[in-house]
């Protein structure tokens, strides 16, 4: 067996044995993995998009294929020889083959942390399948689980490739930690939540998965050049992910708005669908984990790692100042005397700020083009981002209770009302009951509109999967 050819790269591996070596001791794991944690549905073959090259043309080649035997490859944008460090205190300067002695425990952190939540995301997923509301979703959920895997692959590559023995226990330690695990939990919060119906599925790829996005392109930013080019071509496949998750929603509100002007109601729960008011908690909910991902408002790590030039800003390139930031301040949100305000910071370690408001601004573009739909089925309902101190565990705002108004709650206030703003149980259950599956070829589940185009041309009523 040419395990080169078995592992899809444009790293070289067949030169470096090595290397090749610690991956092939690496797969048999990996693979035992995802048969006992990743998706539960047994499927015969899935129409899947692999990733075969990194070029402008062609990255992708469409079939069906069993998801065990799905190429997970090794794909890093091509290396640009003039590139240099964009931010930091190394502006100017080369950026980096490999990685420098002193930032080496910052730099395998971040590898650790952005490699723990792509396993995570496929653990939260896993049961998904046995409720999919037609094979066209059930495709994508299996795409959207594979690709995390290989997010995987490329984070365990640069574990192995440039951290020697602790970057092999490290990658270890990617498969032993598992979602929602009391004993050996992953690393962030929101990838110990559940995403136990289709609702919270596409809720997820749209805001957590949009975290992703923006830190990748943090880390694009990245003066380590491997893990730069490795951000860059992950970032192509996470844009299918948040199609998934903006269109989703849109089919969701599309039926329940259809819903509710067919019986004149404001309430389509009866009719088979999510009333709107349990759409806004699940929105309510998800964005406010997903904020956390961000860090804390004001945090000493990340002035570190920008000035060491290990995680840049979202479009390093486009921002008009000197990208070494150490006599700026920035505004940043905070508790002041008690009341939601905001104080004055250095620059630098507010770049966690920064980069959640851009983030923040990306989501907003979701809940427009929600409350388009429902503007256009003649509704005067609207969907809301909730305020940034709503639910958050992680910050400024972790030791306070908001409502999504941003008005300061006791503790008693909020237990008393919270349920007006998160999935309540009886809404979960409700979301559970229409999770019937329908597994059917051109068929889907009443509660959700179908989608306005195939997978890469392909209809609706294509056989996307074919379940074993
Ligand atoms: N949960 O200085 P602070 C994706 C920890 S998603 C638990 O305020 P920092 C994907 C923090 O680690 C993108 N712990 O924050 C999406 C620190 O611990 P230590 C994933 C948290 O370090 C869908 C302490 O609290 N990639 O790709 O500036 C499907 C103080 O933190 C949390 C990355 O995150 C939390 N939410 O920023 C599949 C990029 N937040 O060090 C995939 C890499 C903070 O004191 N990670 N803590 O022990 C980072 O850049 C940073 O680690 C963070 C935190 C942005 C996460």
């Amino acid at each position: 067996m040419d395990y080169a050819e078995k592992i899809p790269n444009n790293v070289g591996l067949r030169e470096d044995r090595r290397l090749q070596r610690a991956l092939e001791s690496w797969q048999p794991n990996f693979l035992n993995w995802w048969d006992s944690m990743g998706p539960a549905l047994p499927a015969q073959d899935v129409y899947l998009r692999t990733a075969i090259n990194v070029g402008r043309e062609g990255w992708a080649q469409f079939g069906h294929v069993a998801m065990r035997d799905y190429r997970w490859g090794i794909f890093l944008a091509e290396r640009d020889p003039g590139r240099v460090v964009g931010f930091g205190e190394h502006k100017g300067e080369p950026v980096w083959a490999k990685v420098p002695g002193e930032y080496r425990s910052e730099l395998r952190r971040l590898i650790v942390v952005q490699g723990d939540t792509e396993p995570a995301s496929v653990e939260q997923q896993r049961n998904l399948g046995a409720t999919a509301p037609s094979l066209y979703d059930l495709r994508n959920l299996f795409q959207v689980n594979v690709e995390e895997g290989r997010h995987l692959w490329a984070m365990v590559y640069l574990l192995h490739a440039y951290f020697g023995r602790d970057g092999r226990e490290e990658a270890e330690d990617l498969l032993r930690r598992n979602s929602g695990s009391a004993e050996s939990p992953r690393i962030l919060g929101a990838f110990n939540e559940e995403t136990p119906d289709w609702l919270s599925f596409f809720m997820f790829t749209y805001f957590t998965d949009r975290d992703g996005k923006y830190q990748l392109g943090t880390l694009k930013e990245s003066a380590f050049d491997p893990l730069s080019r490795t951000c860059e071509f992950m970032l192509k496949e996470e844009a299918h992910h948040m199609m998934v998750g903006t269109t989703g929603v849109d089919r969701v509100v599309e039926r329940t708005a259809q819903l509710m002007v067919e019986r004149d109601t404001d309430d389509a729960g009866p009719y088979g669908a999510v009333p709107l008011t349990v759409i806004q908690k699940y929105l309510n909910f998800h964005y406010s984990v997903s904020l956390d991902l961000f860090g804390g408002e004001t945090s000493t790590n990340v002035a570190n790692y920008y000035t060491a030039g290990l995680k840049g800003r979202w479009m390093e390139d486009r921002r008009k100042d000197d990208h070494r930031l150490a006599d700026d301040g920035f505004l940043v949100d905070s508790l002041v005397d008690g009341e939601i305000g905001q104080t004055e910071v250095p620059a630098l370690t507010g770049l966690n700020t920064d980069l959640r408001r851009e983030y923040i601004s990306d989501c907003q573009g979701g809940v427009n083009r929600w409350n388009k739909i429902l503007a256009e089925a003649g509704l005067p309902q609207r969907l809301k981002l909730p305020h940034v101190a709503f639910n958050r565990k992680v910050g400024a705002f972790a030791g306070v209770e908001a409502s999504p108004d941003g008005e300061l709650l006791s503790p008693q206030e909020w237990e008393r009302r919270q349920g007006a703003w998160l999935p309540a149980e009886e809404d979960k259950t409700h979301v559970r009951s229409l999770m019937q599956p329908v597994h059917e070829r051109g068929k889907i589940a009443a509660w959700i509109a179908p989608p306005r185009h195939g997978i890469n041309g392909k209809p609706f009523d294509y056989e996307y999967v074919h379940l074993a």
